[in-house]
């Protein structure tokens, strides 16, 4: 074991979700260590423990696992359990940490950004409830990285992360382990395989793009194996280091070859995606994109069709910026609907103390309490559950929940590497402006209340400040307004935007055309083309 001296590196600030950079800043040298290190240290050592270790099979993935590996050795760890090939979907990690009690586990992904020598890495820790670290633990990290001093690790000549088995590492257990056996059979206590297997053997069709990320060998397992559907369903099913150079990110943009099959003549009856590191799911039906938000509510209705659920939820939660779609369905179930920020560490309490079944985020993540990440197939088969019982195709369902409950006409608009001082410059100018915004006329909207979101966890009283600020309009128009905490360049600002409608004759406009006053309002109130000169968005989901 070498004790190896070095110095505090900046910027190794956990975001949202982990720390991400360019793969090169992950690549110099000793930054990787520092942050593993720290990260050892920040949750009290890993002397005696057992971790669970994997990622998404991006570049430089399998290098850092052997790093990693040697620095849990050296550092006393009893134990890593990692996935065949590095490979472990942030769901599968999660799952794993729980059904083995381990004590955590290290995820090697920067999910849907992209992959490569010149792209992005991050790795994140999540904790013996298989979630992701909580504030707490992130900021205990942080610290650690600004006063480390040293960093231990030991010599090894490689472990075979290939092969299923045991081998040892100086005094440390590696258990390499398949990483979807114990998912998949998860995905079958939860779901009703026999109905939806019953559905695809009825000639349903579907199409799933994997994105060349992560997932393809779950839905490969799951989906073809041991539901039935046809082969070829599964489409960019080999998971690849630059993720075939696209970015794995399940949206309308970034997965517009799905898009273009499921608006095209004979599209299948049902179409979804995964992102990099599995966690999020895209649904789309024939000639019928669902956002993010609607699944949620639409879920959250229909949950008690899949036999996990089928005693009903005992709340839901969504991030702030989600759409209140989920709001009303929770309403007319008569259960609590928590609003929490963004990023799925918020949800973590809430499941662990049961007061939450179901939780989402507008950003395509859906999630339960069967592992304390968001899972993107898990979404895919409570949806493909939910269509075997109902036999509807996913537009007539959306017809028929917007008939019920309304239809929030949803969308986000980011605007991509700003520069940090312009964007936070826009940010501080318009939280100054709230205190006085209540009640004043802004394009074709009056402002009903406008705030900075502040959460307070109901389960351990911790509060989180500055989570972004809402806007909300007269006649159920609102606007979000905040700053990325996962992008690797400059700022990302994301404004979601978001308009009720009930009126039986407008469930069926463009979401463009019933967002035009909200985006409008929300333009003016930010100043954003004259703060930051951009005028158009970059990405809009
Ligand atoms: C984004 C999404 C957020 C999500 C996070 C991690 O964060 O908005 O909803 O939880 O990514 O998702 P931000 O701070 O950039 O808005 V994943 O699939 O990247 O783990
Ligand atoms: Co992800």
């Amino acid at each position: 074991m070498q004790i190896v001296r070095t110095n505090p590196i900046d910027g190794q600030k956990p975001g949202t979700s982990g720390l991400r950079k360019k793969t090169a800043v992950f690549q110099r040298p000793r930054y990787l260590e520092n942050y593993v290190q720290s990260t050892f240290d920040g949750i009290g050592g890993v002397e005696g423990k057992v971790l669970v270790v994997g990622g998404d099979g991006r570049y430089f993935n399998d290098k850092a696992i052997q790093i990693i590996l040697s620095m849990a050795a050296a550092n006393g760890a009893a134990k890593c359990i990692v996935g065949q090939r590095g490979i472990l979907s942030t769901p599968a990690a999660s799952h794993l940490i729980r059904n083995r009690k381990a004590d955590g586990g290290l995820i090697l992904s920067a999910s849907h950004n992209p992959g490569g020598p010149e792209e992005d890495f991050g790795l994140k820790y999540n904790g013996p409830n298989g979630g992701p670290a909580s504030e707490t633990v992130t900021d205990k990290i942080f610290a650690c990285t600004q006063k480390i001093e040293v960093f231990k690790i030991c010599a090894s000549g490689g472990v075979d992360i290939n092969t299923v088995g045991t081998q040892t590492l100086q005094n440390m257990i590696v258990e390499i382990v398949d990483p979807v056996s114990d998912y998949a059979a998860l995905m079958e206590d939860i779901f009703d395989f026999d109905k939806i297997r019953a559905l695809f053997a009825s000639g349903f069709t579907m199409r799933f793009d994997a994105m060349h990320a992560v997932t393809g060998p779950y839905a490969h397992a799951i989906l073809e194996g041991k539901l039935g559907a046809a082969k070829g369903t599964v489409v960019n099913g080999t998971p690849s280091p630059d993720f075939g150079g696209g970015h794995p990110d399940p949206n309308p943009i970034w997965a517009k070859s799905l898009m273009d099959t499921m608006f095209a003549k004979n599209a299948p009856d049902f179409g979804a995606a995964s992102d990099g590191d599995g966690d999020r799911n895209m649904i789309v039906g024939r000639d019928t994109y669902v956002t993010p938000s609607d699944s949620l509510a639409v879920v959250t209705a229909m949950a008690h069709l899949a036999p996990a659920y089928k005693e009903g939820l005992a709340g839901v939660a969504r991030s702030m910026p989600t759409s209140r779609a989920v709001d009303r369905v929770a309403e007319s179930l008569g259960i609590e609907c928590y609003e929490t920020p963004t990023g799925w560490k918020f949800f973590g309490n809430l499941l662990d103390a049961g007061k939450v079944t179901l939780c989402g985020e507008e950003s395509a993540g859906t999630g339960s309490n069967h592992v304390r990440e968001k899972d993107g197939l898990w979404a895919v088969l409570l949806w493909l559950n939910i269509l075997a019982e109902t036999k509807q195709s996913v537009a007539d369902l959306m017809v028929d929940f917007w008939a019920k409950y309304g239809r929030c006409y949803y969308s986000r608009h980011d605007y991509e590497a700003v520069e940090s001082d312009k964007a936070n410059a826009m940010m501080d100018a318009l939280r100054a402006k709230l205190p006085t915004l209540a009640g004043t006329k802004v394009g074709n909207l009056t402002v009903e209340t406008a705030d900075e979101f502040a959460y307070d966890d109901p389960v351990d009283g911790s509060r989180s400040t500055g989570q972004g600020i809402r806007i909300s309009f007269e006649g159920g128009a609102r606007a979000v307004l905040r700053l990325s905490g996962t992008g690797t360049q400059g700022a990302t600002i994301r404004i979601y935007l978001e308009q009720l409608e009930t009126d039986a004759g407008r469930l069926q406009m463009a979401p463009a055309d019933a967002l035009a006053d909200v985006r409008s309002s929300a333009m003016t109130l930010s100043d954003l083309t004259a703060m930051t000169g951009r005028v158009d968005p970059d990405v809009v989901t």
